[in-house]
């Protein structure tokens, strides 16, 4: 009775309203491996930008749209970080207790949970997600490239290609009118409010807190030139290593290529933030974490109209002491035209280049619609990349229908001697909402149904294809050990004066050697030390009983450890070699020792390297068993101490340099 005598009063006192509890819960999905355990990390290595963006808006839009007493709270969770994982678990049993607690004061409660930024290949981890939150009584919405991509695509239709009419069926994708039969909120396109007032997102939201909420949003493609940038959240950022930040400055892309999305997702137009907005973020970044080190999202960096303003603004802010560093994506094409661009880029700090290379057959590229790829010449760009120490980062694709095993590895071969410093390989999709993957579903072609497969690093059609889709699995993978080779990562570092861009090619390449060989995932989705946890998998994942889970985690982690000592030794050889061969005192590092002086310079000397130190255990192992004979063996194991020793110190001096590496390009 006393209780409620209270909130009598209470809501008198309110005008006559309950007070309202709302949690929002906004999650960025994972997704699952070929076993069915979610990719999960101790460490990822850059942070979803839709998370940081969609939570800023939400807050926003909240603070709009709610009556005065309802109290907000927006949570955001990345599913690929542990750390994050156990701050879900926490987030669930506290919102239980509170829960208990409104139900007694007789406060309404409301949890939305938002799937964010889902890509293809999260969608089915995201479906998931949602039924778990069904289950506790939340109100679910999902939004990001697949929804909008594959709505787009195959309800509204393609325009706008220049590639002659693209077939439509007009009907709204399967997967997401289960999902809508199931109740949840579908959010279309971006969420930014539209300059004339309209906000989809908003509108979402207040339908959802009055309990009507439609099946379907549409935010289209609003002009961003005002939007503000996400805030900066300190702790999701100390989860990622190297505190590297995207920004998405512009989006929308001019080209016609058929096997990217990124046309349907946002435009052919491509709209740019205001530069004051970029420059201020930047700074915001030099204040709070004393450096800026930033990955710029937009697709074409080098087409944003106000580059120019952009670039100028860093370079004077650099020049005032903040200390500004950033990668950008951009074509071959406008690189080349422009003379000014790549010194103005790296006068404002831009150290690497991310190029859509994709092919290097032009019959290939032709077919792709790449056509703004066809006859430009790649290695007169990378030697001006290299004049200014920028990195030439190239994106090459899988699976055109002129590649073969051996074309790919001469193009391979190819983009090493134009001097490409770093590759990263991708299997050609098709990526739902794409051209290919509209006429590949019109055309009732063979795919792979399983969504989770649509990340580029399995091989999802044999459509177009002159190889089985199990050879272009193989030569993706022949791809990566192709390249990633120790003389090309050698070679690679050498072309920097620049040490520290030297020992950042140095991180990037063991990051992308460690990923395809250890973790068996693609470098951009995967991220430092990973958890298998045995109760979080893919429900229709084949049954693994516990004992079986264990005997391969502990065979996952004598993995690690293998694969630990065998990147410090590759890794080691390739940071010697290349400090050996550009240091100016020339001294024969190779061959045989000559005296005692000879081994000590060697040893503890600056000319560290390691190939004759590998030529010599090369020479040691080939005795094999006659090592055991008393005579050869002993004079082979006298021989062998000075070599132990060296190994002994160059293992102490490159742990050492190795944490000097990591300091100064964390720094
Ligand atoms: C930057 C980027 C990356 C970065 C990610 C950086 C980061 N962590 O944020 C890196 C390099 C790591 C990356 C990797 C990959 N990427 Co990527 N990436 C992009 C890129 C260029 C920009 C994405 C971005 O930051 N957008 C800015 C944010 C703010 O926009 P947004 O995500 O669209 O979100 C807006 C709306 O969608 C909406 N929204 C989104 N979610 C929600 C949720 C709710 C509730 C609401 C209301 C609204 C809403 O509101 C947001 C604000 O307006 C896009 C291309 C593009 N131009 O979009 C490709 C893109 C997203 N990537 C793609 C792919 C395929 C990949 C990879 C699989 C490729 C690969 N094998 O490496 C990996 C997978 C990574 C992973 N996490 O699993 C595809 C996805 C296609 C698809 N059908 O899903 C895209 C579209 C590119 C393409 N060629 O088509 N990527």
């Amino acid at each position: 009775m006393f209780f409620v005598n209270q909130f009598r009063q209470l809501e008198q006192t309110m005008n006559k309203k309950p007070q309202r509890r709302i949690a929002m819960l906004l999650i960025a999905p994972s997704k699952y491996d070929d076993q069915g355990f979610v990719h999960r990390y101790l460490k990822g290595v850059i942070t979803t930008a839709s998370l940081s963006t969609v939570a800023m808006l939400t807050d926003q839009a909240l603070v709009r749209s709610t009556f005065q007493r309802d109290k907000v709270t927006v949570k955001t969770f990345e599913d690929s970080i542990y750390w994050q994982k156990l701050s879900i678990a926490w987030f669930y049993w506290i919102w239980r207790i509170c829960c208990l607690w409104y139900s007694c004061r007789r406060i309404k409660i409301k949890l939305i949970v938002g799937l964010v930024g889902v890509q293809s290949h999260q969608f089915p981890r995201a479906v998931d997600l949602i039924h778990l939150w069904q289950k506790r009584g939340a109100i679910c919405v999902i939004g990001g490239s697949h929804v909008t991509g594959s709505i787009t695509a195959m309800l509204d239709g393609l325009k706008d290609r220049g590639n002659g009419p693209i077939p439509c069926p007009h009907q709204m994708p399967p997967e997401i009118q289960s999902l809508q039969k199931e109740g949840v909120i579908i959010f279309h396109g971006e969420a930014e409010p539209h300059p004339n007032g309209t906000d989809a997102w908003q509108q979402c939201l207040r339908d959802i807190l009055d309990g009507q909420p439609q099946v379907l949003y549409r935010g289209g493609q609003p002009d961003i030139t005002n939007a503000p940038l996400p805030a900066l959240t300190g702790p999701a950022i100390k989860y990622f290593s190297r505190r590297l930040v995207p920004l998405n400055e512009s989006r929308g892309c001019p080209f016609h290529c058929k096997f990217c999305s990124v046309i349907t997702i946002q435009g052919r137009l491509i709209r740019c933030r205001r530069p004051s907005i970029v420059l201020d973020y930047f700074r915001q970044l030099c204040d709070r974490y004393g450096r800026a080190r930033v990955f710029i999202t937009g697709d074409n960096f080098a087409r944003n109209k106000y580059r120019q303003q952009i670039l100028a603004g860093l370079s004077d802010l650099r020049r005032q002491g903040l200390r500004i560093t950033f990668m950008i994506q951009a074509d071959i094409d406008a690189c080349l035209q422009d003379e000014t661009l790549l010194p103005q880029l790296a006068a404002a700090g831009c150290n690497m280049i991310f190029f859509g290379v994709e092919s290097l057959n032009q019959q290939n590229l032709l077919a792709a619609g790449k056509k703004h790829n066809v006859g430009r010449d790649l290695s007169t760009l990378c030697a001006k990349c290299h004049q200014h120490n920028i990195i030439v980062h190239a994106a090459y694709m899988i699976g055109f229908p002129f590649d073969t095993p051996q074309s790919v590895q001469q193009d391979i071969d190819q983009l090493m001697a134009f001097g490409a410093d770093h590759v990263s390989f991708y299997i050609r999709g098709p990526i739902p909402g794409s051209e290919d993957w509209i006429n590949l579903i019109c055309s009732g072609q063979n795919f792979d149904p399983d969504m989770n497969n649509y990340d580029s690093f399995h091989c999802v059609t044999d459509h177009d294809l002159r190889m089985s889709r199990q050879e272009c699995e193989a030569t993706f993978q022949a791809a990566w050990r192709h390249f990633y080779r120790i003389p090309n990562m050698i070679k690679a570092r050498q072309r920097f004066t620049d040490r520290s861009i030297r020992w950042g090619l140095l991180l990037v390449h063991l990051w992308y050697w460690w990923s395809v060989k250890v973790e068996h995932s693609h470098p951009m989705l995967s991220g430092f030390y990973r958890f298998r946890s045995y109760r979080d998998r893919r429900p229709n994942a084949r049954p693994l009983s516990f004992g079986r889970y264990l005997i391969q985690e502990i065979w996952r982690h004598l993995r690690y450890l293998g694969y630990g000592l065998a990147a410090f030794y590759t890794f080691q050889q390739v940071e010697l070699e290349t400090e050996c061969s550009l240091t100016e005192k020339k001294i024969a590092v190779t061959g045989q020792l000559r005296g005692i002086g000879d081994w000590f310079m060697r040893t503890f000397g600056e000319h560290m390297s390691r190939r004759w130190l590998n030529d010599f255990w090369l020479g040691y192992a080939r005795n094999r068993w006659r090592l055991l004979h008393p005579l050869v063996g002993i004079r082979w194991h006298i021989k062998m101490l000075p070599y132990a020793i060296t190994e002994i110190v160059y293992t102490i001096r490159f742990a050492w340099m190795l944490r000097q590496i990591i300091k100064v390009v964390r720094a």
